[in-house]
This record gives C-alpha cells, sequence and structure tokens, in this order.
C-alpha cells in the first residue's frame, strides 16, 4: 500500500479543481504520522448541506483553519499556553458566529460560523468564544513548514487562489474507527472526491513555489484597475505602515497588501501604525532610514468630509510618498484610498465586495522591489 504515488489517488490539479468549486477533497497524511484521511473543503463554500455531509462522515467536530493573523482578528485565541498534543497541533479557542447562529451546532449554523470567518467585515464581538467550530491555525508557511493536514487544508486554499480559511474533519468509519488510506480511496470513489497526500502537495508546492493570486474582479471584465501576476518577492523585507484613522477599512487593507504578500514568497513583513494619514510620509522616512526594507506600503483611508482637510491632506501625503520614492530611491507604495463615501471605502477594502485594493498595493510593491533590485546594486541603502 503506497501512499506517496500519485497515480494511486487523485492529482494534485484535480484537487485544487475540486476545491476551487467548492467541492471536498480527501488529504491524507504517512503511516508514520497520524494515519489519518481528513476531509477539507473552502469555508466560504461551506453550505448547510456541506457542512451536514462532514458531520455525519467525519469525527463531528470540524474544525476551521486559518492564518493566526485571520484568527486574531476575530479576537480567537490560542487554545493552550502549553501544547502537549502530540503532534503540536494550533488548536484555537472554540467560537460559533452569533448573528447567524441559534445554538451553534446544527449544520446550518456550523456553516454560518465557517463563512463568517471568511468575512472581514466581521468583529470579534460576533464570535462567542467557547463556541462548535474549532478554529486551528495553519503554519504560515503551509505544509513546506508543517506537514499536517490542517496546512494542506491551507494550502489547497493558497494553491487554488481561494480565501484562505478551510473547513477540515478526520473520516471516521461506521463503528467510530478511523478511516485509513484503502477505505477513503474506496469513499472517495463512491462519492466522487478526490483523494490525495500531504506528501504529493508538499511536492507541489516545492514544484511550483508560486501561489495564484485571486482574481481581481474590477480588472477582469472591464479595462481598469491593475491585474495581478505572480512575482517570486522570497528574501524581500517589506514594511506595512497602516493609519489607524478609519481603522475598519485600514484593518482590512492590511490584511489584502499581506495576503498579497504571502502569495508572493514574502516572509518578513514588518507592520507600524500611525494616528492618521497625515503621518504617513514621515513615519516611512524613518524606515527608511533605519535601512533594513526593500518596500515600503503605506495604507490610509482618507473620506471627504465637510471641510478643506479631505483636499490639503491628500495633496501633501501624495507629494510626500512621491518625494520619498525619489529621493531615497526604495519603493514606498501609495496605498491611501482617497474617496469622497464611506460606500466607496467599503467596496475598494472588500468590506462589501470581493475587490481589496490592499492586495494590489502588496503585489506592486514586490514588483517595484524587484526593479529596483535589478537596476541598483543596493537596493537596501
Ligand atoms: N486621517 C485619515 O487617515 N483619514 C481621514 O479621513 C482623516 N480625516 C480627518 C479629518 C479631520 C477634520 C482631521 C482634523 C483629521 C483627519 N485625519 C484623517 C487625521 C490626520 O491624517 C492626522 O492624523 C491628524 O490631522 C493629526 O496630524
Amino acid at each position: 500500500m503506497s501512499m506517496s504515488s500519485t497515480t494511486d489517488g487523485a492529482s494534485v490539479k484535480e484537487s485544487i479543481d475540486a476545491f476551487y468549486a467548492g467541492k471536498f477533497v480527501i488529504v491524507a497524511d504517512g503511516a508514520d504520522r497520524k494515519n489519518e484521511c481528513d476531509l477539507v473543503f473552502a469555508a466560504d463554500q461551506a453550505t448547510t448541506q456541506a457542512m451536514a455531509f462532514a458531520i455525519r462522515q467525519g469525527s463531528g467536530i470540524v474544525y476551521a483553519v486559518a492564518s493566526p493573523d485571520a484568527l486574531q482578528r476575530f479576537g480567537l485565541y490560542p487554545a493552550t499556553n502549553v501544547n502537549t498534543n502530540r503532534f503540536a497541533i494550533g488548536a484555537y479557542v472554540s467560537t460559533t458566529y452569533l448573528p447567524g447562529s441559534s445554538t451553534g451546532l446544527s449544520a446550518a449554523d456550523r456553516a454560518a460560523t465557517a463563512r463568517a470567518l471568511c468575512n472581514h467585515s466581521n468583529t470579534a464581538d460576533s464570535f462567542s468564544k467557547p463556541g462548535h467550530m474549532f478554529p486551528v491555525a495553519a503554519h504560515t508557511d503551509g505544509v513546506l513548514g508543517r506537514p499536517g493536514h490542517t496546512e494542506a487544508a491551507y494550502d489547497l486554499c493558497r494553491m487554488s487562489g481561494r480565501m484562505p480559511v478551510a473547513c477540515l474533519t478526520e473520516l471516521t468509519q461506521e463503528d467510530g474507527s478511523m478511516l485509513r488510506w484503502q477505505g477513503a480511496r474506496e469513499f472517495g470513489r463512491t462519492h466522487g472526491i478526490p483523494v490525495i497526500t500531504v506528501e504529493q502537495i508538499i511536492q507541489h508546492r516545492q514544484a511550483f513555489p508560486q501561489f495564484p493570486n485571486a482574481p481581481n474582479p474590477d480588472s477582469i471584465p472591464s479595462i481598469r484597475g491593475l491585474d495581478l501576476p505572480a512575482f517570486d518577492g522570497s528574501g524581500l523585507k517589506i514594511a506595512i505602515i497602516s493609519a489607524r484613522w478609519n481603522s475598519l477599512v485600514t484593518r482590512n487593507l492590511v490584511v489584502g497588501a499581506k495576503e498579497a504578500l504571502h502569495s508572493c514568497n514574502v516572509r518578513d513583513i514588518s507592520i507600524e501604525y500611525v494616528a492618521g494619514s497625515y503621518e504617513l510620509p514621515a513615519a516611512a522616512q524613518v524606515l527608511l532610514e533605519s535601512r533594513r526594507f526593500d518596500g515600503i506600503i503605506c495604507i490610509g483611508c482618507l473620506i471627504k468630509g465637510q471641510s478643506m482637510h479631505f483636499e490639503y491632506v491628500s495633496e501633501a501625503v501624495t507629494q510626500g510618498i512621491m518625494r520619498l520614492n525619489l529621493d531615497y530611491k526604495v519603493p514606498v507604495v501609495y496605498g491611501i484610498l482617497s474617496v469622497l463615501t464611506e460606500e466607496q471605502a467599503k467596496q475598494r477594502s472588500g468590506i462589501s465586495s470581493t475587490h481589496n485594493s490592499g492586495k494590489e498595493w502588496g503585489i506592486t510593491c514586490v514588483e517595484s522591489c524587484l526593479l529596483t533590485k535589478r537596476y541598483l546594486k543596493a537596493s537596501r541603502l
């Protein structure tokens, strides 16, 4: 019984396609590890039917896999300070999405919780602690950082360009024992679900280091906006400076920028905060003087009010950031939404749409850093 041969199970490509379409994928780890087969699917595609199937065929416990950052933004925290689990699973406190549920345990309620964990406009207040879904933090390097089911589910999200939150449960048999490799393949055949191994995902990630970026809905059907090609930003050191003014919006933009940087393999990301957009150029200058960064992304949100403030500040900040770009020869990305209404701010930051401008700024920063590296001998001053 070999689990490493791709001819035994499905191909990674097949699994990525299924996962992208919101369908199930079964992932097996090695006999030397847990020797379990887990059912995974994209959390933003979690329907009541999918959740009911997962609860019936699995252990009954359904996990929500995401990065530590993504969980912490909803006020979730590690379930223990001292992890004595044999496989050091990154268990977080259990949770239920309150607005969408009654007891939290039904398939419909758990599906609502899974979907809510994908919606950045939700705040920590909306999630009870404890609850009935079990969040697990994935290693941010995916299966390359830890060869577990959790990371396999997380990587399936990233490899398919989906929102990086997945649902996962361990498949069990009628008698309650765990389903193993052979049983999982039969189960997969019966239900039309591709079965792959963690090892296959590791090999795929090594062969294809870049993740595709989620399509930018603005740029696909029309000529507006920026397409999001994948760049390899391995080794780059990037700082994000975010204004806290209009923080609901800027927080989302920061998440978008970080997701884009991660998708370009940027691992070294520092984040600093200032009060308002007006503070951004001076803060960027301080970081530039430290000579520690290959690029900086300034994030803010200016919403036109009743006074002349908007005009003055946006003009000053635009000029300030341009000056830094030309003076320091280090890319300083202008990530400031200058909008007329709150609704426009929500639309451009992914709160009321799927378009998050932060992603474009992350990609832009990597692209500009690579250009600088190609033409200037010392990219860090
Ligand atoms: N900062 C922003 O980033 N976005 C805004 O929409 C914004 N609106 C402001 C409106 C007024 C009337 C004032 C006085 C400040 C505003 N700020 C805003 C804060 C500004 O960028 C800066 O932090 C403060 O002026 C302190 O230097």
